[in-house]
């Protein structure tokens, strides 16, 4: 069959906006995988990514090249309204060709994007084995519900994934990494329980963690290198160090094939506060950032995101990544329901007290599926209006009783070097514990002035 892939990941950034942002251009793993599933079945795949279009008469134009006989889009929440309006012109070309629609949002809430007539199937969780099912049923004429619920694959089992339907072109997340860059999924699923997160992983991925042997992630490196020769790398996975043996054992076989070029991953502080070793094994295995979702310097909102770290685990972690010369890429949101001004200072005043290499603030976003996401909707807080604001930017309000404009400029003070900063950097004594409160007050007085 002629299958074409759609990745609509326009809803944050718009059209023609592949190479504007290093990681605008990375390749979808779920449509990859899909890909060299069908493939390897004789299906002939192609990809349309709406991030290299210039609108959607370009799109339409697209279609009617490929004229393919089923069509598979991808969907986050932030994209609703472009797989919608994707699938609109597929059917408008012709209504014969099947449109599936698989990924997060549809996971969470498929009855909302089954209710749409241009969608025929609906798949809920991953996709690989229920695609192509469904592109055999399509092929032999078959009915069937609108609503299909995929299975969690055995990792190993699966082909490794279609770069090429990418063009294997992915950016750099940062200048010290060396391209040609790629990006890894090692496993699927996350074991934590985050409020801003949960439960709509569990639902896509299931309550387990499934990671791939350490030999077939080698392998897909041997292949990489074999192919690309590819100078950096980055793990997708949630949090990789979650599973202390596995990141054991791939440091040693990473280094025993005779692997040098550096990665990155993501972790949590609790983690890295817990497993020193394991921070210092990966170091001296190539590991040059992690990327860790700190996310609130204040503990009730710490408590509240179910974050499963202290304040102190934050700071500790960050000492601990510095030690040994690893970058730190900190996450952190701004901007929570019932946080007060006080609490966001709080993040503001741990981020500068930190100093990351990396500064990646959020402001708060709730997202469909998860247990914040119904505390707001419960509470009369949900003030999202559009699919486009699930982006963690923040052009309207998304959350009722944050004041933005103090968020905003918070957002932006925590991104600049105070002059307590400095003077926390040069005087030891500050560092001390005792000091902090003090410092954290001197922070707030000086937010204050700068208003
Ligand atoms: C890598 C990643 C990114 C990359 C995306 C790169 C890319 N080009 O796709 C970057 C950093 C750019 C990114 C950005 C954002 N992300 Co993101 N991201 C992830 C992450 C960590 C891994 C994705 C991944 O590779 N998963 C592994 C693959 C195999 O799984 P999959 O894609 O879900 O696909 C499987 C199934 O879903 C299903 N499936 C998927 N599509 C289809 C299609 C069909 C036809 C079928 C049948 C099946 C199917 O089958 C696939 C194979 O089993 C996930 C968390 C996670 N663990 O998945 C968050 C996640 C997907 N991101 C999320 C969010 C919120 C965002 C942002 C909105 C954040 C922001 N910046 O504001 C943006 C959206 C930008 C966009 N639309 O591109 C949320 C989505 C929640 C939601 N309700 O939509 C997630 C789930 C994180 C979370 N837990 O909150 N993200």
């Amino acid at each position: 069959m002629k299958i074409a892939l759609i990745f609509p990941g326009v809803g944050e950034r718009g059209f023609n906006t592949h190479p504007k942002a290093p990681e605008y251009n990375w390749i979808n793993h779920g449509l990859c995988s899909l890909s060299a599933c069908a493939k390897k079945e004789g299906h002939l795949v192609r990809l349309i990514d709406l991030r290299e279009l210039s609108g959607w008469d370009a799109f339409k134009r697209e279609i009617e090249a490929i004229r393919p006989q089923a069509v598979g889009i991808t969907m986050m929440s932030v994209d609703f309204e472009c797989a919608i309006e994707g699938a609109r012109i597929v059917k408008s070309c012709d209504e014969n060709i099947k449109v599936i629609i698989g990924g997060p949002h549809p996971s969470i809430a498929p009855d909302e994007v089954a209710a749409y007539p241009q969608v025929d199937y609906v798949v809920v969780g991953e996709g690989e084995a229920i695609f192509l099912k469904l592109l055999d049923e399509i092929e032999k004429g078959c009915a069937r519900d609108k609503i299909v619920t995929g299975s969690h694959p055995d990792l190993d089992a699966l082909p490794f994934i279609d770069r090429e339907l990418f063009g294997c072109k992915e950016s750099a997340i940062d200048t010290f990494l060396n391209r040609p860059f790629v990006t890894i999924v090692a496993g699927r699923g996350c074991i934590y329980n985050c409020s801003f997160c949960q439960p709509a992983e569990r639902k896509i991925f299931g309550s387990r963690v499934r990671r791939r042997s350490v030999a077939n992630v080698i392998g897909e490196l041997n292949d990489l290198r074999d192919r690309l020769d590819f100078q950096s790398f980055m793990f997708h996975d949630d949090c990789l160090t979650e599973d202390a043996a596995w990141v054991r054992e791939f440091c040693a076989s990473y280094k025993k094939g005779g692997f040098k070029k550096p990665f990155i991953c993501q972790s949590r502080a609790d983690i890295i506060c817990k497993n020193e070793d394991l921070v210092r094994l990966m170091k001296r295995a190539g590991l040059a950032m992690f990327l860790i979702g700190f996310e609130s310097g204040n503990q009730r909102m710490l408590n509240l995101l179910r974050k499963g770290a202290t304040v102190e685990a934050n700071l500790r972690a960050a000492r601990i990544c510095k030690k040994y010369g690893i970058r730190i890429w900190a996450n952190y949101m701004l901007g929570m329901p019932t946080e007060t001004r006080e609490e966001v200072m709080d993040t503001v005043a741990m981020i500068h007290a930190m100093k990351p290499y990396r500064l990646s603030p959020a402001f708060f976003t709730p997202h469909p599926g998860s247990d914040l996401y119904d505390y707001c909707v419960k509470n009369g807080l949900l003030l999202i209006k559009s699919y486009r604001d699930y982006a963690r930017s923040c052009d309207s309000p998304k959350v009722k009783g944050v004041d933005y404009d103090f968020v905003r400029k918070a957002f932006e003070n925590s991104k600049k070097r105070f002059l307590s900063v400095r003077l926390y950097r040069k005087f030891d004594f500050i560092k001390e514990r005792r000091a902090r409160p003090a410092l954290r007050k001197f922070i707030k007085f000086l937010y204050g002035i700068s208003k």
